[in-house]
């Protein structure tokens, strides 16, 4: 894909502009200087590049390791082709295939090919398909505590499970950190989550994430790191505290992170990399914001129930309702000790007749693990269907419920559809749940087992990397040829922002919108993940199949949504799809916080209403005008939408700092990186 030779040049100056703010001194006017630091400040501390430390400040960090899966991965690779740096700056970036495996065309196949050989070509690590998911194998083969991490996926907070600063972040702000520029954020507030107590038999990580949720909600986490602290962290193994922070991500968090401590040290150690272990504790005079008191030892069982991974309920409340199906994996659960678990409880007996069980182990240290040990034949003789090592169910690769069908997994995510069948009724669990109610075909509370199993982490986990591929010596980079095949389409078209916007409202939609709803997932629509005009006509379609039709024949077109807009998924896709079909602005009540980047990379206007009783002001069909938008943003004056049709003008907000806002009105990042050269 060409993105315009002139970029090339263009993207190295602002590289080195980036890099240049290295050497300026770093600047930490936190009001409270003399204040004691959490984790995550002093991980900032360490890696700040601009800004300064105190809450609401736009900050650039230094990164110091990048991952990207295979369905953001081709976009962010296309994207840092153009920068056109030729190596990559970090210490370590890694390129995982994870999310594309069902090969039902030649697309996956031909992005897996273009990501193998750019990675090979520019000094990325290249995890091959089988190798499993790219949070599970990051934290046991690359994550290190201390150091700072971003991925284009909303759960790379995972790493915070060993004490990494990891966020989730757009496929272009990978690029860039990829070229050796700062990733920029906005200086979140700080929550402790103070643990005390030792959860009880067949209680779980995944209950403590749970619980988590029901008391902060999908929306609670944004602008803020949750911290856990106190007594209970010490009785929490690294695999269980990688459930907890993966799933913070479903709070709209900005990251979410754990200690660093012997139990670090242990993990790190049986994955033979004691070496990268270092001590991470906060100060005890460190200031939160926000403090959540949770004893381990009160918690029961939960669900999250449909729709969303906040509408928690405990197994005891849901009571003993029939289920269809149990899918065992993804990110957030399906690690050596859940997978152990799990084996322990189906062992000897067999699956429901009337469910469907799944599971995929999370990486393929687990699976082998589990063949050589003897567990992988107990979950194959209970029934148990074993699909590769990838996120599979989790992103609607297949496994999709019956009609209506009620279908227990241990993921992250139960959005509407997501699974692949729109009336599909997803509930969230742990493993242990998940296994107890697939023997008994009703949700079970995993506590009627009996006495619990009690699995060790081992001393040594199987160490064999010979599923990861290592990038070429720089000095023989010219001999590799990056292979594109014809999925492969140019980047959308980008315009400088106009004085006056005049566009009709092309879509209303409610609160807590995710980029599900606005780029849906799923083994018909991922393969076109590297052609946006083809995925674009998927474009809203949960919500209304005829919106990429109509935004295209208005050419252009504003969003109305309500807070929460765009919580969930990291792809920038749910930016660049509604840029090919002309979304100039989104109007919502609030966003979440990588929609808000991606849409501003994208040159899409993001405003919020001043009142959000306005939201009603508008209607589906209004036809709207920002009038003289870009002085007003210049000279720092409030925005106006004057709904012509309704004769009402509605105070907006546009929150942009100095940088985002000469990105919005440059027309997107790449226009902007242009016109700074
Ligand atoms: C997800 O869980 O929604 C995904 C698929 O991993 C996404 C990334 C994507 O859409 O490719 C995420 O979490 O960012
Ligand atoms: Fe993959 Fe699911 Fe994890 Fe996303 S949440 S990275 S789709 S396993």
């Amino acid at each position: 894909m060409d993105l315009g030779g002139g970029l090339y040049s263009a993207w190295s100056v602002v590289v080195l502009l980036f890099e240049s703010t290295y050497l300026i001194k770093k600047n930490m006017n936190r009001e409270e200087s003399t204040m004691g630091y959490t984790i995550a400040q002093k991980i900032i501390k360490e890696h700040l590049l601009s800004g300064d430390m105190t809450v609401g400040s736009d900050i650039g960090l230094k990164i110091d390791q990048t991952l990207t899966q295979d369905a953001t991965g081709t976009m962010a690779y296309l994207e840092f082709e153009a920068i056109g740096i030729p190596r990559v700056k970090t210490e370590k970036s890694v390129a995982y295939i994870d999310h594309n495996t069902l090969q039902t065309g030649f697309e996956n196949a031909d992005d897996h090919r273009f990501i193998q050989t750019v990675a090979k070509k520019h000094g990325i690590y290249f995890s091959r398909p089988g190798n499993g998911i790219c949070h599970q194998v990051h934290l046991e083969r690359f994550g290190a505590p201390g150091k700072t991490l971003i991925g284009s996926d909303s759960h790379t907070p995972t790493g915070g499970g060993i004490g990494m600063l990891a966020m989730g972040a757009g496929g272009l702000d990978v690029a860039v950190a990829m070229g050796g520029g700062a990733y920029y954020i906005t200086m979140p507030k700080m929550v402790k989550v103070n643990l005390t107590g030792k959860l009880g038999a067949w209680v779980s990580a995944k209950d403590v994430i749970l619980e988590v949720l029901r008391i902060m909600s999908v929306k609670g986490g944004v602008g803020k790191i949750i911290e856990y602290a106190g007594e209970g962290v010490k009785t929490l193994s690294v695999p269980e505290r990688a459930t907890i922070t993966n799933m913070g991500a479903e709070l709209g968090a900005t990251t979410s992170i754990f200690p660093s401590d012997e139990i670090t040290r242990e993990f790190l150690k049986a994955q033979g990399r004691e070496d990268v272990w270092v001590e991470l504790k906060s100060d005890d005079d460190a200031v939160y914001d926000e403090v959540i008191d949770i004893d381990l030892s009160k918690l029961a069982p939960m669900a999250a129930c449909p729709h969303s991974p906040d509408n928690v309920k405990t197994i005891e409340e849901i009571g003993a309702k029939k289920i269809d199906q149990v899918c065992i994996g993804s990110c957030t659960n399906s690690s050596y000790l859940d997978l152990m678990r799990v084996a322990a409880i189906l062992k000897g007996k067999t699956v429901c007749p009337t469910v469907s069980l799944s599971i995929a182990p999370g990486s393929k240290q687990v699976y082998n693990m589990l063949a050589l040990n003897g567990a992988l034949g107990d979950l194959i003789a209970a029934g148990a269907r074993i699909l590769e090592c990838a996120c599979g169910p989790c992103i609607g690769m297949g496994q999709s419920p019956n009609s209506a069908g009620i279908s227990l997994r241990t993921f992250n995510r139960n959005f509407e559809g997501r699974s692949g069948t729109k009336d599909g009724q997803i509930y969230l669990v742990s493993p242990e749940t998940a296994a107890a109610s697939a023997l008994t075909g009703v949700f079970t509370d995993p506590r009627t087992l009996g006495d619990a199993v009690e699995i060790k982490l081992p001393e040594e986990f199987l160490i064999n990397d010979n599923m990861v591929v290592a990038p070429i010596e720089e000095s023989k980079m010219d001999t590799v040829e990056v292979l594109r095949g014809p999925n492969i389409k140019p980047f959308p078209q980008t315009s400088p922002l106009e004085e006056t916007i005049e566009a009709s409202c092309a879509l209303k939609v409610g609160d807590n919108i995710t980029t599900d709803h606005i780029m849906p997932a799923g083994a018909k629509i991922l393969p076109l993940r590297s052609n946006i005009p083809a995925i674009s006509q998927h474009c809203f379609t949960v919500c209304d199949t005829e919106f990429p039709q109509r935004a295209l024949a208005l050419g252009k077109s504003i969003i109305v949504g309500g807070a929460n807009y765009g919580q969930g998924s990291s792809r920038e896709h749910a930016a660049l799809a509604p840029l090919y079909l002309g979304v100039k602005a989104v109007l919502v009540k609030s966003f979440a916080r990588i929609h808000k980047s991606n849409l501003i990379n994208a040159g899409i206007l993001p405003l919020t209403f001043s009142n959000a009783d306005d939201y009603e002001k508008i209607a589906q069909g209004d036809e709207l005008v920002i009038a003289d938008v870009k002085s007003k943003l210049l000279n720092g004056e409030k925005l106006v939408v004057t709904n012509v049709t309704k004769g009402i003008d509605i105070e907006v907000e546009c929150e942009l700092t100095d940088r985002t806002r000469a990105i919005i009105i440059a027309g997107g990042l790449l226009d902007y990186t242009r016109e700074n050269s």
